[in-house]
């Protein structure tokens, strides 16, 4: 199949899965086509059957804020065009499946009949998307898409009750590359990762380990209290990778609860998953989550999760299992939770390798087919519509 991906080229966790989604396509054969505004941070190669087009917004005068949409809608026409796509595959509702509309709307008008696939992934539906000034737009472009994905069933039920859509969502849910964090993981255990791991934690603490954009729905001033609560009672250090608008009030709370020299900002990192290897425990105690791929990283590693049950995370971290849920906001029981894993070597060791056969459940290779079987179905319906 020749697909067009189009994503958010950012760290976030939509623009990291349409990456590796096309990445994973790319070596079983396809040619995909990755459309943004600039080079995805996860497209760190290219190969015979990947391409890149990049969407460039003029900077006109006459407009205080750019249409970024009308010119991804216009690159979509021609990319569809001159490459020939059989379909085109929108990850994040917003603006993705309204320039996707427009442009297959465009397409018909030239006698080509292209597809358009909706991956639904959180924001897009549970913050954004339900805001009173997207919405009408929001439920028309999705349902008016091929087919909708959603990456759980948390999100699906929110998308129904939130937005007018009728048509059929279906789950398919994120997905790590196993093969990829063995990889990893056999290179470095133990002496690599042994080694530095005391580069953080000289004396043999436990290291916690947070990652995300920073933003109030990750609740990252939680971690720190879940962090100060382990602390009192074991050795620890916590280690925080990322960064966004909640950065500077984090930096302050660190301050303020007398925790400073435990705790490591190190920002954006592009490839984590070296430093996830690092943990001992991964926290996610967010307010809402569709999913929580960096939950999944986590336990693709070998790391059991202290999360919220929020949104779709009980769909990921199985509580008692690869690690604990707890209402949000509960730091007590997060901290007691986290403290339960690390009270021995031998209770940890056995957290670590249920995690891992949790995430085994999310391997790539179960999860490519059911795109794989979407995108099937999706271009025999348009061309048995051709042929009505
Ligand atoms: O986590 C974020 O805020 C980024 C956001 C995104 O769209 O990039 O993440 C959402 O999509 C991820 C990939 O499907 C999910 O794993 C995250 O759970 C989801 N974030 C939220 O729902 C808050």
């Amino acid at each position: 199949m020749n697909i067009g991906i189009v994503c958010y080229p950012t760290f976030g966790g939509s623009g990291v899965v349409a990456t590796e989604l096309g990445k994973a396509l790319a070596k079983k054969g396809h040619k995909v086509h990755f459309i943004s505004y600039s080079q995805p941070v996860r497209l760190d190669y290219f190969s015979e059957n990947i391409f890149y087009h990049e969407v460039s917004v003029s900077d006109y005068p006459l407009f205080d804020y750019q249409p970024y949409e009308l010119v991804l809608a216009s690159k979509l026409v021609d990319v569809a065009i001159f490459e020939n796509l059989d379909l085109l595959h929108v990850h994040y509702a917003i603006p993705h499946a309204s320039a996707a509309y427009m442009a297959t709307r465009i397409l018909t008008s030239k006698g080509r009949k292209v597809p358009f696939i909706t991956t639904l992934h959180g924001t897009d539906i549970t913050l954004v998307g339900k805001d009173p000034s997207f919405e009408p737009v929001i439920t028309f472009a999705i349902s008016q898409s091929d087919a909708i994905t959603s990456v759980s069933e948390s999100l699906k039920k929110d998308t129904y009750k939130h937005f007018g859509v009728r048509k059929p969502i279906h789950v398919i849910p994120n997905f790590v590359c196993i093969n990829d964090y063995d990889l990893l993981y056999q290179k470095h255990f133990p002496e690599s990762i042994d080694k530095h791991k005391k580069h953080f934690a000289p004396n043999g603490e436990k290291i916690l380990m947070h990652i995300s954009n920073f933003r109030k729905v990750k609740r990252v001033e939680d971690v720190l209290q879940i962090f100060k609560l382990v602390r009192k009672n074991i050795p620890v250090k916590l280690l925080l990778i990322g960064d966004g608008p909640e950065r500077p009030h984090v930096e302050r709370l660190c301050r303020e609860l007398n925790i400073c020299e435990d705790v490591k900002l190190l920002g954006k990192i592009v490839s984590p998953e070296e430093y996830i290897l690092l943990a001992d425990v991964f926290l996610l105690p967010s307010e809402t989550e569709s999913f929580g791929l960096a939950a999944l990283e986590a336990m693709a590693s070998h790391v059991p999760v202290i999360s919220s049950n929020a949104g779709g995370l009980p769909e990921v971290n199985a509580n008692g299992i690869s690690g604990f849920l707890s209402n949000v906001g509960d730091v007590d029981a997060m901290a007691q939770n986290t403290l339960s894993v690390l009270q021995n070597d031998d209770t940890l060791k056995s957290f670590r390798e249920k995690a891992y056969q949790q995430a085994l459940l999310f391997d790539i290779n179960l999860i490519l087919p059911k795109y794989e079987q979407l995108y099937h179905a999706v271009i025999g319906q348009k061309q048995a519509a051709i042929h009505e």
